[in-house]
């Protein structure tokens, strides 16, 4: 079964550990958010595919999420001894050889799907892994600090902002200019299932889908497409996926990210036990929908989540 899923970071990747242990026979194509990308000390830095790569591959530091496990700050620690910044992101030395390897690679020309398909071959996540685009798309946030209203990079937002202030719009800066990367397309055409892990439905899902062609594919590709809920009760698991759905109008409910998916996208959605109230209104909206646990509390949690999603994808068949 091949087996297509649009992820961000953590959340996709947790699903996708899931998934993997749920079908091991199946040949999974993960298509990466992007959108969050930052060039940092001449360094490009791609968080969620590293994210994805990392958790897959064993690397990951478990308890955050994101970065390498056993890390050290060194480096970081140096280059704000000199002042330079921004001494908001933690960059960790592991961490930093692979954004210098894949800013080698990507001045030595090679496209981004070409750079992460080379780190994934050290990693070797069981996956096949490809950016939703070799071009530049940076996620953007629209806020006002102290009374004026400026644009921040999206990484400015979520890490030294803590989403504190309201985000007023997201723009995927670059998407609309962007072409999907090598592979996305044929992928998206070619699954036998396409699955919305419980990623941030507007900064990860969202700026994928952003990508001129891939909306079109996935509601074209003639397959069941099931999503997983990533609002439980109301509310994000972690992060802070409620406002940037505020910025897009969307309460931050199971049943709203549903309608806001629609049913031209989605075919099935699944929320957690504690949101069984949403299932009706969710079919209502002309989406087949279940309520299962999807805490991803560990390993058979998030298996048994991927095994109901490949479930309800037959049921829709
Ligand atoms: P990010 O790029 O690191 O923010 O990761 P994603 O976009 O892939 O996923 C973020 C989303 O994952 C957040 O909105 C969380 O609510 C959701 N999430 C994290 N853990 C869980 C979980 O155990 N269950 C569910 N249903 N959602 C989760
Ligand atoms: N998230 C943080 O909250 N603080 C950090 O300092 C931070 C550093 C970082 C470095 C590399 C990387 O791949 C991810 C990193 N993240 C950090 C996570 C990440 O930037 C965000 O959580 C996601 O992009 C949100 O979607
Ligand atoms: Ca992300």
């Amino acid at each position: 079964m091949r087996i297509v899923v649009l992820a961000g970071g953590i959340g996709g990747a947790r699903f996708l550990r899931g998934l993997k242990a749920a079908a091991p026979e199946a040949d999974v194509t993960v298509i990466g958010n992007t959108g969050d990308d930052i060039h940092l000390f001449g360094l490009k830095v791609c968080p969620d595919l590293d994210t994805v790569m990392y958790t897959l591959g064993g690397g990951i530091n478990e308890e955050q999420g994101w970065g390498r496990t056993d890390e050290t700050f060194h480096v970081k620690e140096e280059l704000n001894a000199y002042g330079v910044g921004p001494d908001w992101f933690g960059l960790g030395d592991r961490d930093f050889a692979t954004h210098i390897v894949r800013t080698q690679m990507l001045e030595a020309g090679y496209p981004l799907s070409a750079v992460t398909e080379a780190l994934c071959d050290r990693w070797k996540p069981g996956v096949r892994l490809i950016p939703m685009s070799d071009d530049r798309v940076e996620t953007h946030v629209a806020v006002t600090v102290d009374g004026e209203r400026r644009a921040v990079h999206f990484q400015e937002y979520w890490v030294r902002l803590r989403a504190s202030v309201p985000a007023e719009a997201i723009v995927p800066v670059g998407a609309e200019q962007s072409k999907p990367a090598p592979g996305v397309l044929e992928a998206i055409a070619g699954a036998d299932v396409i699955l919305f892990p419980p990623s941030n439905p507007v900064v990860s899902v969202g700026t994928i889908l952003a990508v001129p062609g891939i909306r079109e594919a996935v509601a074209e590709a003639g397959v069941p497409v099931v999503g997983l809920s990533p609002i439980v009760g109301g509310a994000p698991v972690r992060g802070m996926a409620d406002k940037v759905l505020a910025a897009v109008g969307v309460e931050a409910t199971a049943a709203a990210v549903a309608e806001h998916y629609g049913s031209g996208l989605l075919d099935g959605w699944l929320v957690d036990t504690v949101d069984a109230g949403a299932v009706e209104r969710v079919e209502a909206a002309g989406i087949r929908c279940r309520a299962v646990p999807l805490m991803m509390t560990d390993l058979d949690a998030t298996a048994a989540m991927a095994r109901e999603a490949l479930a309800l994808a037959e049921e829709v068949r």
